[in-house]
């Protein structure tokens, strides 16, 4: 069985949510928080970056929550959670899976950080959020998901995100991301996972 290193607040609930989409149980390990918010040194004990989510499986150890989400559809044959191969909208939705972690997350960092310590959002980082939010929006276009109804791992990557927007007031000025962040809150995968682990988002 796979086991899922899993700090409190953290995308490790985007893996717990895949698992509980395809059924398959795991043993979760569970890390809290430090005073600073970061991750305990136990998680340095397990990979070298100290962060959450790893998972380990027959032996191996898999970081990096994108290549979790693909290692376990191709570990369980998952076909559902994404647009058929050969398709233009395969592609779309690889870009969109990889976009989260690769270009969207460092954004949204610039902006987050400074909200938690209570600070003002210095215009430079609410400028390029809204650029990215305009751009998810525009994906979205009749939504409810990025991919029409079929819930996909790129909407299960950006959920965690959107969490912490959401948590911090960061999402005004852009209803339908705040609407996709409540379809989002509906699927059963979310509900089960957060119900297991606690909620994706810190209490502000
Ligand atoms: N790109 C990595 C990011 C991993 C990451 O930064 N995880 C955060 C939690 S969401 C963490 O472990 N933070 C604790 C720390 O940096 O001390 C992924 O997608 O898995």
């Amino acid at each position: 069985m796979i086991t899922l290193h899993a700090l409190k607040f953290s995308r490790a609930t985007r893996v717990l949510w895949l698992l509980e989409d395809l059924e398959q149980p795991c043993e979760r390990i569970d890390y809290d928080r430090n005073s600073e918010f970061r991750a305990p040194e136990a998680l340095s004990k397990i990979h070298p970056l100290g962060k959450s989510p790893v998972i380990e499986d027959n032996g191996e150890m898999i970081a990096e929550s994108s290549t979790i989400l693909r290692y376990l559809i191709a570990k369980y044959g998952d076909y559902s959670h994404q647009p058929p191969r050969g398709t233009r909208a395969f592609w779309r939705h690889e870009a969109l899976f990889d976009y989260v972690e690769a270009s969207f997350a460092e954004v949204v960092m610039q902006a987050i950080m400074p909200a938690f310590q209570g600070k003002d959002v210095p215009e430079k980082a609410k400028a390029a959020l809204g650029k990215h939010l305009d751009y998810i929006t525009g994906e979205l276009g009749e939504g409810p998901l990025l991919f029409g109804t079929r819930l996909t791992l790129s909407d299960i990557q950006i959920s965690y995100i959107l969490a912490l927007l959401e948590t911090l007031g960061l999402l005004g000025g852009h209803p339908q991301i705040a609407g996709y962040w409540k379809t989002l809150q509906e699927q059963p995968g979310y509900i089960a996972a957060t119900r297991a682990a606690g909620p994706m988002a810190p209490p502000n």
